[in-house]
């Protein structure tokens, strides 16, 4: 298994619409294997696949708390079938907006038709955190972020801390560099 790069917004491809799957076969298999693996690691409680950069409709979860063992869920073509008139508000968070958390109302309860790690079909009842999480995960997979579901004012504050922070990293980074390659600075240093 491996862990995988996750990218941060503003990143083109996180808008991006992402294609079914035609057979979970092998690729796809080793795919939801390393995005759990790379979910865990953040930590997180659930990845879409455009999140590491594959736009394919992928995901995987696993909320599991003391009273919640439902235990890691693998979801090829997820699709909510039944959502429940009621809202729920939850204050999320997303790996690809990091230090960023927003309340969002959603359906409450939803039914999701899937996938499974075998390609077996599977339908699921989703409340609580499990039905928020499975939306905002799904949401990935149609190029919306959490921050789509919030004022224009506020996403477009968290979006200019983002590509300040990238730009600090990049700028730090480049700071840590030797200006010269080690082999230039050393035959500089000698002709002098
Ligand atoms: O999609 C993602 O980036 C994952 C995201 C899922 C999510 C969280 C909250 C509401 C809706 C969807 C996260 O996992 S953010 C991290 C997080 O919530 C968490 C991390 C460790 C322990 C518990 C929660
Ligand atoms: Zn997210």
């Amino acid at each position: 298994m491996a862990l995988l790069p996750i990218l941060t917004a503003p990143d083109p491809r996180l808008k991006k619409k992402s294609k079914p799957i035609e057979t979970v076969d092998a690729e796809i298999v080793r795919l939801m294997d390393d995005m759990l693996e790379t979910m865990y690691a953040a930590p997180g409680i659930g990845l879409a696949a455009p999140q590491v950069g594959v736009l394919k409709r992928v995901i995987v979860l696993d909320i599991e708390r003391e009273d919640v063992k439902t235990g890691p869920l693998f979801m090829a073509n997820p699709e909510i079938i039944e959502a429940s008139d009621e809202d729920v508000t939850y204050e999320e968070g997303c790996l690809s907006v990091p230090e960023h958390y927003s309340d969002v109302a959603r359906p409450a309860h939803v039914r999701v038709r899937y996938l499974d790690r075998e390609g077996k079909a599977q339908e699921l009842a989703c409340d609580g955190l499990l039905a928020t999480c499975v939306q905002h995960e799904i949401d990935h997979l149609d190029g919306v972020l959490f921050i789509d579901h919030i004022s224009s004012l506020k996403r477009n504050m968290i979006l200019r801390k983002l590509l300040k922070a990238r730009k600090d990293a990049e700028r730090e980074a480049e700071d840590d560099k030797p200006a010269l390659p080690k082999s230039r600075a050393k035959a500089a240093a000698e002709a002098m």
